[in-house]
């Protein structure tokens, strides 16, 4: 093919690509166009080159149709440009970003765990108490989890059937308490705490039972605290929890840790006491256990001090713990505990 001939045609083909990405609104087709056709290394350039080819008395006329090529191309680009700068605001007021995505196209959205749910509430309502909300190692030794709670050498729940041992002196905290005692190792009466967290103790596992589970344990340390103020403050707690008019009571019990005890029950929530399924027509659901710390556990925490800081002549406080996962089945009333800890998400998702 002659030069003439090959300028025809790239000509047409040059004109059409700019066309075509003008109209599309293709900014990298045109540039990809314009290097090919005007750029610095492009055909028309190549074609400049080749004007040696043309016979003498051509050459003139070939070398102005090559500059008009030039000039016409250049121009074409430029039109297709402005036509794509034409576009740009019309393609962004296309795109509105207030407008709703349809319900395939929603992300899909996590949401707490039951039992963070749980635990951020229990721990709204006792920060509201005036409870500052600490945490404290799941890994523990003998002395926070059993010494310093006044828990004895023989008792029971030292035995391995009962406590994960790690090794002769670590082990999986089977108690939260232990972040209590830590607490006030380190920090002067009066004392205000609730250590919310997991729990591990050796258990057949079923539907009321698990090896893994989440205590929430308050401690008040105060002059002049009693037992009175231990009711006051779990009634605003259940009513708090399960709605104005709960009602509590307490049944004689022992801890190791506190003394008097007692296991605290309240007012059915699903039939407000009348009898039902729930509380298996009594009326009543436990709740959690109680009492005034017990004088040996401060005498052990000034041990461990080195000082009298938490002299029981001076101090007295309160206790209690809670069970989580039984509040939030009691809540959201489901029947087996094993779910919270399955992962299954047909079960996460209904609560
Ligand atoms: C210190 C002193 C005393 C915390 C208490 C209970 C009673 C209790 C149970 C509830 C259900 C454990 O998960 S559960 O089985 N807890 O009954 N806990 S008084 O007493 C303390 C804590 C810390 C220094």
């Amino acid at each position: 093919m002659s030069l003439q001939d090959d300028i025809a045609q790239t000509r047409a083909e040059a004109l059409a690509a700019f066309d075509a990405a003008g109209g599309k609104g293709d900014a990298a087709a045109l540039e990809a166009a314009r290097i090919k056709y005007i750029g610095a290394n492009g055909l028309v350039k190549a074609f400049m080159k080749r004007l040696g080819e043309v016979p003498k008395d051509q050459k003139p006329a070939v070398g102005q149709a090559l500059n008009a090529l030039k000039d016409e191309l250049t121009n074409a680009h430029d039109a297709a440009k402005s036509r794509l700068g034409a576009a740009a605001p019309k393609s962004v007021s296309a795109f509105d970003v207030t407008e709703p995505l349809p319900p395939e196209r929603q992300p899909a959205l996590g949401k707490l765990h039951p039992l963070t749910r749980t635990v951020n509430e229990l721990r709204d309502l006792l920060r509201a108490l005036g409870f500052e909300v600490v945490e404290g190692p799941e890994v523990e030794d003998e002395r926070h989890n059993f010494d310093d709670l006044n828990i004895p050498p023989d008792h029971p729940s030292r035995d391995s059937f009962d406590t994960f041992f790690l090794s002769k002196d670590a082990l999986l905290r089977s108690q939260t308490s232990t972040v209590q005692v830590r607490m006030m190792e380190t920090r002067k009466p009066p004392l205000r705490v609730i250590a919310p967290g997991r729990v591990y103790r050796p258990d057949i596992i079923d539907a009321t039972h698990h090896s893994t589970f989440h205590q929430v344990e308050g401690l008040c340390v105060d002059m002049g605290v009693s037992m009175a103020d231990l009711k006051g403050t779990l009634q605003l707690f259940v009513e708090g929890l399960f709605g104005e008019g709960t009602r509590i009571r307490f049944r004689p019990s022992f801890f190791p840790f506190t003394e008097p005890s007692a296991e605290m029950d309240c007012s059915c929530p699903a039939c407000s006491g009348i009898g039902c399924n729930v509380c298996k027509q009594t009326g009543w659901v436990e709740l959690g256990g109680c009492g005034m710390v017990d004088p040996a556990v401060f005498e052990a925490i000034n041990h461990a001090r080195g000082d009298k800081a938490y002299d029981p002549e001076v101090w007295s406080g309160f206790a209690f713990g809670f069970w989580i996962e039984r509040l939030a089945m009691r809540r959201h009333g489901i029947t087996d505990i094993r779910r919270f800890l399955e992962n299954d998400l047909r079960f996460l998702r209904q609560i």
